[in-house]
């Protein structure tokens, strides 16, 4: 069975995605200047640490001068608690977003009407690039409320003239019942949680290739392409990858084109990416891994220079947008690197290896403990239904094979029974760290 097929979009491109690669230039170097000068006269954060670089706006004469600029990390959002690096004053603000951290405070982003107008039109360049068309129903099952996933989405979605189903994550049962009854063709949600629903699709009976769904627009964490040939398989439908983080804009800023599925289109009249060495923060040459680093363009209310993303990918040269490049498929973040005696591991290397095994789920746990002076992994995956207790302990052995001779680390692996491990309805939680002196 072949993938339903996806009517042409090159008629409807909007003016950005028509700029050559001069005029994309030509456009990021006025727009980088203004955001520089913007950030300097209105944010007193900028201010004084371009003066300690001693740097002036003036000095970005060209694209590469963007290397003179101080990065800006998470920390500085969270020592500016909660508006200090808003450029507006704060009555100009239509709208904040935050993402609790794992420890302290929030980190707040906020936007100018003009901003939310910007992002709507790039969500809906994103939806217009993975397949999803003016009239389409889109159910959107991002989380709706400070996470930017929901409303982010749901503007977008409707910018490009659809139908939108705003159910949030989770209410599986919801899910399933609106799927059928009202028919989305495309939904936006989070590749894991879209697993839990495709389960319960069959769980029903359901096969979820005759649902009239064609298309997935997935992210907010990574996901391998083996988990696109999952998705696509089960529910014979286009499955592409969309990226963004709330301090940057929110999903929108990178989308993968449904016609190449070869890595995401950056929207770079917007949002200008960098690669840098992740240790010594010196730029990267594209086709290099490293870590992505975005300045905004555009951004009113919160313009940001270079802002260390933690998450590590390459450039490549635009295919389906050619001025625009593309990043690879996002490996994971530097925070998600494992560090098992001394071998590198990222969840995404555990999620290939685990859907290539025949009997195991996608489910599954890398827990990390240290009960000497080394840390240990333990995976804990999930198993089909009605595995003997010696299937279990088979596959288990080949996991742990299979992660030894291509990753090169130890692990101890564990095959649970159904539903043994954790759903998500937003982002997975891929990485237990019960290392306790962390
Ligand atoms: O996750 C925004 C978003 C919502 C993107 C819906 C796509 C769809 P944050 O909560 O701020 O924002 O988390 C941002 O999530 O730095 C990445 O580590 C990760 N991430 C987002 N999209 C992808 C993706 C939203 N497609 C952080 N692939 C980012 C891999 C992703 N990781």
């Amino acid at each position: 069975m072949s993938l339903p097929p996806i009517s042409d979009d090159s008629t409807l491109l909007d003016d950005g995605e028509r700029l050559s690669i001069d005029q994309l230039r030509a456009v990021q170097l006025e727009r980088l200047q203004q955001t520089v000068a913007n950030a300097y006269a209105n944010v007193p954060h900028y201010r004084k640490s371009l003066d300690d670089k001693g740097v002036h706006p003036e000095d970005i004469k060209a694209l590469d001068d963007i290397w003179l600029l101080p990065f800006t990390e998470k920390a500085d959002l969270r020592a500016n608690y909660p508006f200090g690096l808003f450029a507006v004053p704060r009555e100009q603000v239509v709208r904040l977003h935050a993402s609790s951290g794992t420890t302290g405070k929030p980190t707040v982003v906020g936007y100018t009407a003009a901003d939310i107008s910007t992002w709507a039109d790039l969500v809906a360049r994103c939806l217009r690039a993975a397949g999803v068309r003016a009239g389409d129903i889109v159910q959107v099952a991002y989380g709706y409320g400070l996470f930017t996933g929901g409303l982010g989405a749901h503007y977008g979605a409707e910018r490009l003239g659809c139908t939108v189903i705003p159910i949030s994550g989770g209410q599986t049962d919801k899910q399933i019942q609106l799927l059928q009854d009202f028919g989305a063709r495309a939904i936006m949600v989070t590749p894991s949680y879209f697993l839990s629903v495709l389960d319960e699709l069959e769980k029903r009976g359901i096969d979820p290739a005759t649902l009239p769904l064609e298309v997935g627009v997935f992210g907010a964490e990574p996901w391998t392409n083996a988990m696109r040939e999952e998705i696509e398989r089960r529910g014979q439908m286009h499955a592409t990858d969309i990226y963004g983080l709330s301090e940057v804009m929110g999903p929108g800023v990178a989308q993968e084109c449904v016609e190449s599925k070869d890595g995401l289109h950056i929207w770079e009249d917007h949002f200008y990416p960098e690669i840098v060495n992740p240790l010594t923060g010196e730029p990267v040459p594209d086709g290099q891994v490293g870590e992505l680093v975005f300045t905004s363009l555009t951004k009113q209310a919160l313009p940001i220079l270079r802002y260390r993303t933690r998450d590590l990918t390459k450039l490549l040269s635009g295919t389906a947008r050619p001025s625009m490049r593309r990043m690879e498929k996002v490996t994971g973040r530097s925070d998600d690197l494992m560090i098992v005696r001394g071998v590198n591991v990222f969840p995404t290397q555990i999620e290939e290896i685990v859907l290539e095994i025949p009997g195991l789920t996608p489910y599954f746990q890398c827990v990390l403990t240290r009960p000497g002076r080394m840390d240990e992994l333990t995976i804990n995956v999930e198993g089909e239904q009605g595995l003997s207790q010696d299937d279990r302990a088979r596959l288990a052995q080949q996991v742990a094979h299979t992660v030894k001779s291509r990753i090169g680390t130890t692990a101890k692996v564990n095959v649970v029974g159904p539903d043994g491990i954790e759903r998500s309805v937003g982002k997975a939680r891929r990485i237990i760290d019960s290392r306790s002196d962390r």
